[in-house]
């Protein structure tokens, strides 16, 4: 069996060149993709659709050859699993209701996981299609950026409001913390024991809090969550991505259940590399750079991969690709990935 290098560098192995994956590789970008939403009808019929998620899943690995596949599903999935209605309006982002701010909505009451059978249907479909030696990273929102799209109904500019939520309900919103922390350990060892190889924890919403508020309602259940998957799954690696923590990626290193940390966009490379070296780092390009194209992307991916020679980095973005990004620069950040 050939190990993906992409796990090998999730355990400490440096490889060369880098592993490479990208986030939303699966989307709006790509033809291919735009034609099988067509044909799914809504976004959540295509997460729900076995056959066609896997299909998108696989795509950008057709055309690209990435070393790793991302199952396609969406962090908000949750939600749902906790009663609440999700809907994509056109245009509009995410809907849920009834938004928990200003109603009595109790996330613990009405639990069903049925609902997330089609997407480890999926995961299964994409394993036994995909090579031995490519990655399937499952993935999960950690609770806090969750509860964000929970308690405002809705995608939100800042977290003004859900940290006042916060500290006003402090009863309901650490109970709706961790009843996220039971459905995703469920759900995670779910997409494990259906073929997933590798997990990522997408905290979307780190930036921009006070530091305790970060270790705790952030950090800490995350934590929590990939320990217990462990238990169940000791070989599964994880990788946290806390977008926008600042100095605070520091106490993520210092957490010995991740055994990545994915940089965003604004996170100095050559400062995680002196200080994040506990972890394998991936990640960091301005996706901006990629939507751009030219000369500033070519330089720029050219000092990332230099910035992390001789270490297991995985090359990704800081953040996902823009709907817009022409698919012919993305071939041609892969082949100075791979040059
Ligand atoms: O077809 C479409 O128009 C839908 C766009 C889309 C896609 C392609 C959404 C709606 N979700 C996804 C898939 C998705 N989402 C993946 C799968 C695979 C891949 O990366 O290729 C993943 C990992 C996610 C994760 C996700 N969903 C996050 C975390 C990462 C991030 O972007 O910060 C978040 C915050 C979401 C919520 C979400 N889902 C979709 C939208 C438009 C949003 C953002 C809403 C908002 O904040 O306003």
């Amino acid at each position: 069996m050939r190990e993906a290098n992409f796990l090998k560098a999730l355990r400490g192995k440096a490889c060369h060149p880098h592993p490479a994956w990208f986030m939303r590789q699966a989307g709006r970008y790509l033809p291919e993709y735009r034609a099988v939403r067509e044909k799914a009808g809504s976004f959540l019929d295509l997460c729900f659709s076995s056959e066609l998620a896997a299909e998108v899943t696989l795509q950008p690995i057709r055309r690209y050859d990435l070393d790793a596949a991302i199952l396609f599903a969406d962090i908000l999935l949750m939600p749902m699993v906790l009663g609440q209605d999700l809907a994509f309006e056109k245009g509009e982002g995410p809907r849920l209701s009834p938004a928990l701010g200003d109603s009595t909505f109790d996330p613990a009451a009405a639990r069903n996981m049925d609902i997330v059978a089609p997407v480890y249907e999926t995961v299964k479909r994409v394993r036994s299609e995909l090579a031995e030696d490519k990655a399937l990273i499952g993935f999960a929102g950690a609770p806090w950026t969750v509860a964000t799209y929970m308690i405002a109904g809705r995608g939100v500019k800042d977290t003004a409001a859900l940290r006042r939520f916060a500290y006003e309900q402090p009863e309901r919103f650490a109970a709706l913390i961790a009843a996220l922390e039971d459905v995703t350990i469920d759900y995670l060892c779910g997409q494990v024991e259906a073929g997933a190889d590798a997990l990522q924890l997408f905290e979307s919403w780190a930036s921009g809090l006070p530091a305790d508020f970060v270790r705790q309602w952030c950090l800490a259940p995350a934590a929590r969550i990939a320990s217990a998957v462990k238990k169940r799954h000791p070989e599964v690696p994880v990788i946290a991505f806390p977008k926008g923590a600042g100095s605070l990626y520091l106490d993520f290193a210092k957490e010995p259940v991740f055994d990545g940390l994915s940089l965003g966009t604004e996170v100095d490379p050559h400062w995680a590399k002196e200080n994040l070296s506990a972890k394998t780092l991936q990640g960091g390009l301005d996706p901006l750079l990629v939507a751009a194209g030219g000369e500033e992307m070519r330089s720029a991916a050219r000092r990332l991969k230099d910035t992390f020679a001789g270490t297991p980095y995985i090359f990704n973005l800081g953040h996902g690709f823009v709907p817009d990004t022409p698919p012919e620069n993305v071939a041609e950040l892969v082949s100075i990935i791979r040059e």
